[in-house]
């Protein structure tokens, strides 16, 4: 039983290792407009506090320096990362992408 508990546990915090608000307010500082948009969590995240999408995955290869990552497309959608986060779109989901 305490195995099982252990490792409910261990993937929990596995999961939730990078959800974390100051990386969050991290991004808003970096794109202040980006506060608009209809996403949050979701920007690094498949869902909220759930696995990483791959714009979270290419964030954390660049240790969260978004800056790094601005001019390639994380979700390979046809839209660098910082056309769509200036266009409010999300750049880790291959769905939402600017339209015109
Ligand atoms: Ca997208």
């Amino acid at each position: 039983m305490k195995k099982i508990i252990y490792l409910i546990f261990t993937c929990f915090l596995s999961l939730n290792l990078y959800s974390n608000p100051a990386l969050m307010n991290k991004f808003y500082n970096d794109y202040p407009d980006y506060k608009e948009s209809q996403y949050s969590c979701t920007v690094c995240h498949k869902v909220p506090g759930g696995p990483l999408n791959s714009y979270g995955k290419d964030a954390v290869r660049k240790r969260f320096r978004f800056n790094l990552i601005e001019d390639i497309d994380s979700d390979e959608d046809g839209f660098i990362n910082i056309e769509e986060i200036e266009l409010l779109t999300n750049p880790g989901d291959k769905f939402s992408f600017p339209e015109n």
